[in-house]
């Protein structure tokens, strides 16, 4: 007889059915790892109360990340960790199994609000704000949205208008993630120069926020709306290399590629909340599990999350090397969110009742996701960024 080739002695890990930690490297590994271990201690066992109750301790939990060193992660200098796209994708990854109100927190820091100011800032306010954001003392927001401009941020009606030496802000946005918890909001408005950037620190005269309640995703993440009423700024509020949209937008690339990464996350805790689940649950006489239904509930969400995990690696290696373009970015965004939304409805019904509880994470999943699929891009927004470069028409208009 000969021996069975080396592979197929090995034996499968229902939880990493593929083996992809292989494709890791050890730093890698080890970051994962340690922001699993964070996620484990820290977040699940408050997390649904916090879902529940609409309320999020922002102001312990990013000292917390600060030290854990996944704010502005993969930015250099100013006190970031300079970490690799890879290393900050499974950061997000493990985030986001957590919640994705966590995950938001660490983009709309990182991505967002701490990218703008590092790729298109002035020295000066670089120094100001970045090491501070880093360290988790300073959160910071991003305004983009308005009541009427979501997914055509150009449309926006916020304007800035020059008064000798000073600028002054005028509009609304909404939808802003840590809005009135914010010591900073990067503002975008339209000027007589094209779209800009605007550093607004909180307590700046004729700058408030308002909390929009009665989400029922999201809920472990503070969402406000911004309003500048004739707000006066110095020059040097304004990030002096941003000129037009493709300001914002850089910035949404980045904040995009953590959900290719952070919906994984999404998705495995709830596969794996369906599996353990499947494997206990009796009903007529047996384990869930051993009926052919729920076994192809499984198979279906296994191969999601796997194929999720392995497009998503494949755009870290992209970044990582210059190769990722933004549509790339957005096939992710849009293939990855769309799996794990339908990883977390398939296993929310593998729970029966309990799934519809806060006892396990799946429905928290299933909700927050509704909002993931929405902001950063619409999936029909990425689905005609991909349209787009695959015909040549742009048929945003
Ligand atoms: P368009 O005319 O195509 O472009 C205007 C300028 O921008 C450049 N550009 C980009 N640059 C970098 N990255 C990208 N992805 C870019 N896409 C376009 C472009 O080259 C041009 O540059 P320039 O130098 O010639 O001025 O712009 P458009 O008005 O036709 O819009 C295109 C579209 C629809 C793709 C864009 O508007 C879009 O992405 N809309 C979606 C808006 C959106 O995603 N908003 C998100 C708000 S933030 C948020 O949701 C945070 S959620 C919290 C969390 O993340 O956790
Ligand atoms: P709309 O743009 O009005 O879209 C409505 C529907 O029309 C969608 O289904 C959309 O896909 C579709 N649609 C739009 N245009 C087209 C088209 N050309 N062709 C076909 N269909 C189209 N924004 C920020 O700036 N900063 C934040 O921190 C932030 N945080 C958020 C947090 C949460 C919890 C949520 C829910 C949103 C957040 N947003 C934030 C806003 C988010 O980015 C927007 O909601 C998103 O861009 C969509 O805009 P909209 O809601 O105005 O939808």
């Amino acid at each position: 007889m000969t021996a069975a080739p080396a592979t197929m002695s090995q034996t499968i890990r229902p939880k990493d059915f593929l083996g992809l930690d292989a494709l890791l490297g050890d730093e890698e590994r080890d970051i994962r790892d340690t922001v699993r271990a964070f996620v484990a201690d820290r977040i699940v066992p408050e997390v649904g109360d916090w879902f529940e109750a609409g309320e999020v301790p922002v102001h312990e939990l990013a000292p917390a990340l600060g030290k854990l060193g996944v704010l502005g992660m993969h930015l250099t200098g100013y006190g970031c960790a300079g970490a690799s796209a890879t290393a900050y994708g499974l950061a997000c990854l493990e985030l986001e199994a957590g919640d994705s109100g966590v995950r938001s927190l660490v983009s709309v820091q990182g991505s967002l609000a701490m990218y703008a100011i590092w790729r298109w800032g002035s020295e000066e306010q670089k120094q100001q704000w970045l090491p501070r954001m880093a360290a988790g003392e300073a959160i910071g927001c991003f305004g983009l949205t308005e009541p009427d401009a979501g997914s055509d941020p150009g449309a926006m009606r916020t304007r800035a208008r020059r008064d000798g030496d000073d600028w002054i802000l005028h509009g609304q946005k909404m939808w802003i993630t840590n809005g009135s918890v914010a010591e900073v909001a990067v503002v975008w408005a339209a000027t007589d120069e094209g779209v800009r950037g605007f550093l607004v620190p909180r307590g700046t005269r004729g700058f408030t926020t308002q909390d929009i309640h009665k989400k029922l995703s999201l809920r472990a993440s503070v969402t406000s709306e911004l309003l500048l009423d004739d707000v006066r700024l110095p020059a040097a509020a304004m990030l002096p290399e941003a000129t037009s949209l493709r300001g914002p937008l850089s910035c949404l690339n980045e904040a995009r590629f953590g959900i290719v990464f952070g919906a994984v996350g999404a998705a495995r805790a709830c596969f794996e909340s369906a599996l353990d689940y499947a494997g206990e649950r009796l009903a007529f006489g047996k384990p869930i599990a051993g009926t052919q239904i729920q076994q192809q509930k499984l198979a279906f969400m296994a191969l999601e999350v796997n194929r999720a995990a392995l497009l998503a690696l494949h755009l870290g290696r992209m970044k990582d090397a210059g190769t990722l373009r933004p549509e790339h970015v957005s096939m992710g965004k849009l293939g990855n969110v769309n799996a794990a939304l339908e990883v977390a409805r398939t296993a929310r019904q593998v729970l029966g009742a309990n799934g519809v509880t806060l006892e396990y994470p799946v429905i928290r999943h299933m909700n927050n996701l509704e909002s993931v699929v929405t902001y950063e891009g619409t999936a029909d927004i990425h689905a005609l960024v991909v349209g787009g470069a695959l015909t040549g028409i742009q048929a945003f208009r």
